[in-house]
């Protein structure tokens, strides 16, 4: 049987707890059930010295989702990553749940989260629940780069260096996830095509948008050539 990362003492502790954090909101949701996909995407591994590579995947779907993604990611064993996006179903008023959380060596980098709109009259509901957060504890929250603008006025994005800062952060993802279960929990689909379309269009510009970002692909371009990259950033990180 392959080693795990996420079953072995090898994960680090924050991504670990985010991890349970995210697989405990997710179980919440209703008729959750296993995508299927090419096995030779869940577990990829690398010995290689000096390019070892760990990435292990999670794909499920759910009433109100099309595809919940987690993805916990090892590179050269200093590079620790987890990604996770929620895509909503487009049948459904859902905003788009989004995080990455990037650490190099004992540095958590990059901590960002949304719930980002999915289409242009999206629920405004839910904005109030999240901009009451209390931001005062972080000391480097960061600017979104020009292709952020996919993200929603809430998003939080930061540089965490202390234990207090990561706790906060943790607790900013739980807060996000528990706004997005309920909402999914009270809303039924949507049958009028227009809506629909422009909630499909407003996923694929998400994925376009986050294409952008030069850094997901270097990572990966270190490791595997061009084609398998392209393929793997359009099929299985941001599909549509
Ligand atoms: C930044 N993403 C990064 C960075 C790396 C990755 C190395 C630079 C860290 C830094 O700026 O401090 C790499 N992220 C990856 C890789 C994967 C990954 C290899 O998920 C997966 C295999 N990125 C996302 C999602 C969001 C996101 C879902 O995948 C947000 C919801 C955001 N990542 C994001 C942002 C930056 C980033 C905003 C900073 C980019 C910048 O400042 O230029």
């Amino acid at each position: 049987m392959s080693k795990s990362l996420t079953k072995t003492k090898l994960i680090d502790p924050l991504i670990l707890s985010l991890l349970q954090n995210i697989r405990g909101h997710r179980s919440n949701l209703e008729n959750l059930k296993c995508l299927s996909f090419d096995p030779k995407l869940s577990n990829i591994i690398s010995n290689k010295e000096g390019k070892e590579l760990y990435i292990e995947n999670e794909f499920h779907k759910a009433k109100g989702f099309r595809k919940l993604h987690i993805e916990v990611a090892e590179f050269s064993k200093r590079l620790k990553i987890l990604h996770c996006v929620f895509f909503p179903d487009p049948k459904y008023d859902i905003p788009i749940f989004g995080m990455d959380l990037v650490k190099v060596n004992d540095i958590v980098s990059a901590a960002i989260v949304d719930l980002s709109p999915s289409s242009k009259n999206q629920n405004i509901k839910y904005d109030k629940l999240l901009s009451c957060i209390d931001r005062s504890v972080f000391e480097s929250e960061r600017e979104i780069p020009n292709w952020g603008d996919i993200f929603s006025e809430n998003v939080f994005f930061a540089s965490l260096i202390n234990e207090k800062e990561k706790k906060a952060f943790l607790k900013i993802v739980d807060h996000y996830l528990l706004v997005l279960i309920k909402l999914s929990q009270n809303v039924s689909a949507d049958y009028d095509h227009g809506i629909i379309e422009e909630r499909i269009n407003y996923q694929k510009n998400y994925c376009i948008q986050q294409m952008k970002n030069e850094k997901t692909s270097l990572v990966l371009l270190k490791y595997f050539d061009k084609n398998w990259v392209d393929e793997y950033i359009k099929k299985v990180l941001f599909d549509f």
